[in-house]
């Protein structure tokens, strides 16, 4: 089941509700990556803490490991990874067209070799749908195509023609109605969302949403953003494409992006975004902090007092009693972590550094959502982008 409330509007930008079977989604959201079924470091009780009202699993990579009949055995992957709140799960077909020269991609799905043993495998809409049942997913992608920027290598390929992106959006609609036949015949109780492809053609983009919207799914989403593009041509897509979708479903960018990329998105129409930014970026040492990023490898901060950010409230910034260093701090021990610690934990390969910086960067995109969803409800969402950028602009 999917219900979508609309809640309010500015200009482009929504506050909505998200009631899905294991509970409800306040949007604007973003929703925290856990590709194997964790995500990386962090237990779910702090990612409850933190505020993440939903996160994502991976087809893919659950099927290949542990595999679906410990899946089953489990009723699903909430029981599975003790998340007992929504879970979206991406289709596999991104992940499969990441495999580069292992895959053939036909009209049926995708053909190619296991990762983890070399065996022969097959990826279709159908197959997906089974998986992502099995899953019991709140969420259900369709299985897509997702076309590139470039064909080939940045360099020595060229970037995808009009004719390319065609063929590419055409079979996605193709895998759409096909994924939607097999998640009907399964009788999946959950949500399926249709993907919009197109590449960087407006036209292209149009007719897959137009495509979607006539199969009628209860969610859309936006892919093929963000897939080696320069910024100025995913923006052009950003403000073309979300918008347009209808206005009483919810809406999802898959893969994006940068705080800046979440807020220009809101500002679009976005709903819902995902991203490996606040997690990967966290285990190589780049901090997002309301006042611009951070890179902790740098020796200034080896002696460094302050926390990572000194506004956040996180439990790596501020620990428990959630009191910022700009609003007194933490008043003992245990808690509230300085650059200087941190600093010395990723120069040492401590466990403990990529643990709390991942908090930190993770409370950081929550706590946007939260405070973007704050200003729609007080109509102060130009405002409070304004105020966002020029802090960012300010520098650590
Ligand atoms: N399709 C799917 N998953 C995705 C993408 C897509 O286009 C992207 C693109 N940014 C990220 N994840 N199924
Ligand atoms: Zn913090």
């Amino acid at each position: 089941m999917l219900r979508f409330e609309l809640l309010r509007t500015e200009g482009q930008a929504r506050r909505g509700r998200l009631t899905l079977n294991h509970g409800v989604v306040e949007t604007p959201i973003f929703m925290p990556v856990g590709t194997y079924g964790t995500v990386k470091g962090v237990l779910p009780r702090s990612l409850h803490d933190m505020g993440a009202q939903i996160i994502l699993g991976n087809t893919f990579h659950l099927w290949m490991r542990p595999g679906l009949d410990v899946m089953q055995s489990f009723g699903g992957l909430h029981g599975f990874e003790q998340w007992n709140k929504p879970i979206l799960t991406d289709s596999g077909g991104f992940q499969v067209w990441s495999l580069g020269a292992m895959r053939k991609i036909t009209e049926q799905g995708v053909h190619f070799a296991s990762p983890v043993n070399g065996d022969k495998l097959f990826m279709s809409p159908e197959v997906s749908m089974q998986i992502q049942t099995t899953l019991n997913s709140d969420i259900v992608m369709q299985l897509d195509e997702c076309t590139p920027y470039w064909q080939g290598d940045k360099g020595s390929g060229h970037i995808t023609t009009e004719a390319e992106a065609r063929v590419s959006m055409e079979l996605s609609q193709r895998w759409a109605r096909r994924s939607q036949a097999e998640f009907a015949r399964l009788e999946n109780p959950n949500a399926l969302f249709g993907i919009v492809q197109g590449g960087m053609f407006e036209h292209l983009r149009q007719e897959s949403l137009e495509a979607l919207v006539e199969m009628d799914f209860p969610g859309y989403a936006v892919g093929g953003v963000s897939v080696g593009e320069p910024k100025d041509e995913m923006n052009r897509i950003m403000a073309h494409t979300p918008h347009r979708l209808p206005a009483h479903k919810p809406r999802y960018l898959m893969g994006v992006g940068t705080p800046e990329d979440l807020i220009n998105g809101v500002a679009n129409g976005v709903d819902m975004f995902d991203c490996v930014m606040p997690t990967r970026n966290a285990r190589n040492g780049t901090i997002f902090t309301r006042y611009g990023d951070l890179k902790l490898r740098n020796a200034r901060h080896k002696a460094d007092h302050q926390p990572l950010d000194p506004s956040c409230t996180c439990y790596a910034c501020a620990g428990t009693a959630g009191i910022s260093w700009e609003q007194g701090g933490p008043d003992h021990g245990w808690q509230g972590f300085s650059r200087a610690y941190l600093h010395h934990l990723d120069r040492c390969g401590e466990m403990l550094g990529p643990m709390l910086a991942t908090i930190h960067n993770l409370h950081y995109y929550l706590n946007l959502m939260r405070e973007v969803r704050e200003a729609l409800d007080a109509g102060a969402f130009a405002a409070f982008t304004a105020r966002f950028h020029a802090e960012r602009a300010r520098g650590v």
